[in-house]
């Protein structure tokens, strides 16, 4: 069983939105056009509630891309993005989310940040998603969308730790690209066991 896992294809991670990827937009029409060769379509969408701690707003005197120590780790801020029940935590709008089976939510709580699918950046509290995989006997998953080097890498690298066979299809994610981010993201994934296609 092969499962499909779009991650965050949504308004703020598209041109014109808050955290834009550059060309985000591209791979949604390709990555439409792949939904029905798999067994299992699984969306995720980064929500977060107002004043999220992963905001460089919710820190007196921090700017967008500082890094600062949070309980759990070093934490990237960012600007304010994907909030729940605004327009750019909508799905880009030509994505067909009708074909989701599932559609994991993450970064909801106020105080930790959630760029994997599996688990929050504590790398403890799980989502949920390794259960419902494994309980619909999916053992195969390929990976596309935003960010490559951060939820993408992140979640594959989890995949990967957890005994999934993974494949991330570069082409069809695109990445923020933080000062050699990319270029980490990939040694990562490689060390992990994850395909890079
Ligand atoms: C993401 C930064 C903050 C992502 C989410 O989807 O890669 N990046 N929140
Ligand atoms: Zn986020």
């Amino acid at each position: 069983m092969q499962a499909l896992i779009v991650i965050d294809l949504q308004n703020d991670f598209c041109p014109g939105g808050s955290l834009a990827v550059t060309e985000g937009d591209e791979i949604v029409a390709p990555i439409n056009a792949l939904m029905d060769a798999f067994d299992a379509v699984i969306l995720t969408q980064d929500w977060h509630p107002v004043g999220h701690s992963s905001f460089a707003s919710s820190h007196r005197s921090q700017a967008p891309f500082d890094v600062i120590d949070m309980p759990y780790g070093p934490q990237v801020l960012w600007p304010d993005h994907c909030v729940q029940g605004t327009s750019g935590a909508d799905f880009h709008a030509d994505l067909n989310i009708d074909k989701a089976d599932i559609i994991v939510r993450k970064g909801f709580r106020p105080e930790i940040d959630s760029y994997s699918a599996f688990f929050e950046n504590d790398h403890k509290t799980p989502t949920g998603l390794e259960g419902y995989l494994r309980t619909r006997g999916i053992v195969d998953l390929t990976f596309v969308g935003l960010a490559t080097d951060f939820c993408v890498n992140f979640s594959a690298v989890d995949a990967a730790k957890l005994g999934f066979d993974v494949s991330v299809r570069q082409d069809l994610c695109r990445a923020i690209d933080l000062d050699g981010s990319l270029t980490g993201a990939k040694e990562g994934m490689k060390t992990a066991g994850v395909r890079l296609v």
